[in-house]
């Protein structure tokens, strides 16, 4: 008992000591950074975002003491490239296979590192880049950082007043969701507003209740870092960060263009030094959080850095639309899970404003989703069957109320895509072709190319690279698998082979 106090008291002064560290030799003191990001975890579902039926008070009051982006979005709607865009501030395109799940990671600069030669402590709890080789590119650590099994870990390695930088990614609520999480959550399944792209059955309801509820556990989470920080002395100087890393894991989400795949929630919060309670209209990405970090932690942004820092919409005291320049964002994607013959992806481009939605797909003949019959870009081809709401879309395809969801959701798409946003709010209804629309098409379909090509995408210029050729580094004997429910269910015993190859 004697010596828990001693060490009790030590551990109290060392924590306290780092708290109240103040500058030296005339440095500005640096601030800490606290990134806290869910997975696969679109922008809406969040109270603080408007949803009434899932609770998440502790992310909601970080909310209401800080800054809530109503725009925020990820490079690409896949785990890995967004991650990568994020830590390298680089749109996607840029850096060769780690556009895709399951690819390499280029010998780029990344923040975490950055940030390390400055002297700050970085560390990473969780997957932090990934899923992905990056030592096959030499990388001795994550790109992310130092892996720790804690904060706690992590913390006890800081050296007094060194200012430190911690990512913890949580896994939920990646599928697969907690079994009967909907039950444990007490959520009112009737209550559940299901968007109009997903069919309106028991099964979808539950799906997305047991997603809730993943979200709820993320939820708590956030607290429980938040409390660890208060306990050591570290919040006033602690920059908090809540965001997911791209959209839900459902058809028309994950591994789309559509805003249910790449639009996150995204919360800063530092009540000493950024006024808080305010909600920000400007659109922001996962890139811009490279250079952001780095201009508040008083470091060189590096010149391949395209991503732009958003410190004046921090340190600004205005709410709603604030930089004229972020009326827009460009995302995109190359392979997600290996899902079509041949190692295909279902490459893409799409430009986001405040009233459009243009989406340019490169192979219009490809399967959006993954080749039938699995179409196992939304959840590859679960270990005992696919989820709920997707394996319901399957199943009931032939259902006429299901059908044109299913073929929204799996069948083949348009090179071209556009949807008024004012109209059509969840992106179900391509204009692309109506004469009305021709002007407006043009004008964003120049925007984007220019983007592109001022970005250096091998897409639009004369570089190439060959995404569908890069090596996906899931082995395939340990690649998921149709269980036998789904197998039998959709009819799959001679066909799945070629997804394990
Ligand atoms: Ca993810």
């Amino acid at each position: 008992m004697k010596y828990y106090i001693i060490a009790s008291i030590i551990m109290s002064a060392f924590f306290a000591g780092c708290g109240k560290e103040t500058g030296r030799n005339g440095v500005k003191k640096r601030p800490n950074f606290l990134i806290l990001m869910s997975d696969n975890h679109s922008w809406n579902h969040l109270g603080t975002y408007g949803d009434q039926v899932l609770k998440t008070p502790n992310i909601d009051k970080v909310a209401s003491e800080g800054i809530q982006f109503n725009n925020a979005y990820c490079a690409s709607p896949s785990c890995s490239p967004a991650r990568a865009a994020m830590l390298t501030g680089q749109d996607i395109w840029r850096l060769g296979e780690a556009a895709n799940l399951w690819g390499g990671f280029p010998k780029v600069k990344v923040y975490p590192d950055l940030m390390t030669e400055a002297g700050y402590h970085v560390g990473i709890e969780g997957k932090g880049w990934g899923p992905g080789k990056a030592e096959a590119n030499g990388w001795e650590h994550n790109p992310g950082g130092v892996r720790y099994d804690s904060f706690e870990e992590f913390y006890n390695e800081i050296e007094k007043g060194q200012p430190w930088m911690y990512w913890y990614s949580s896994r939920d609520p990646h599928r697969p969701f907690r079994k009967d999480g909907w039950k444990k959550s007490k959520i009112d399944l009737s209550s559940i507003e299901v968007p109009p792209y997903l069919p309106d059955t028991e099964e979808v309801r539950k799906d997305i209740a047991d997603y809730y509820y993943e979200i709820q556990l993320f939820d708590r989470e956030v607290a429980s870092y938040i409390a660890l920080i208060g306990e050591m002395g570290q919040i006033e100087n602690t920059i908090i960060i809540i965001c997911s890393d791209n959209g839900w894991q459902m058809p028309r989400g994950l591994a789309n263009l559509y805003d249910f795949g790449t639009k996150i929630p995204l919360i800063i919060s530092w009540p000493e030094k950024f006024k808080g309670n305010r909600k920000i209209d400007d659109f922001v990405t996962l890139n811009d959080f490279a250079p952001t970090f780095l201009e508040l932690a008083g470091i060189d942004i590096p010149a391949e850095m395209n991503a732009k820092s958003f410190v004046n919409i921090l340190a600004s005291e205005k709410e709603g639309r604030i930089d004229s320049d972020r009326s827009f964002v460009v995302t995109g994607r190359e392979r997600h899970a290996f899902v079509r013959r041949g190692g295909a992806g279902y490459p893409g481009r799409a430009i986001r404003t405040n009233d459009y939605l243009y989406i340019r797909n490169y192979e219009p003949d490809r399967w959006p989703a993954g080749d039938p019959p699995l179409f196992g870009d939304v959840d590859a081809h679960m270990l005992q069957y696919p989820a709920p709401s997707k394996f319901y879309m399957l199943t009931h395809r032939e259902d006429e109320r299901v059908r044109p969801l299913f073929d929204q959701a799996f069948n083949k798409r348009p090179a071209e895509e556009l949807f008024d946003l004012a109209k059509d709010p969840y992106q179900m209804n391509n204009v692309a072709d109506l004469s009305e629309y021709a002007e407006i098409k043009k004008k964003l379909s120049d925007q984007l190319t220019d983007y592109l090509i001022s970005s250096e995408d091998p897409r639009e210029t004369d570089a190439t690279f060959d995404w569908d050729a890069s090596e996906y580094y899931m082995e395939g004997d340990k690649r998921p698998r149709p269980g036998q429910k789904a197998i039998e269910a959709l009819g799959l015993e001679e066909e799945y082979d070629y997804l394990v190859e």
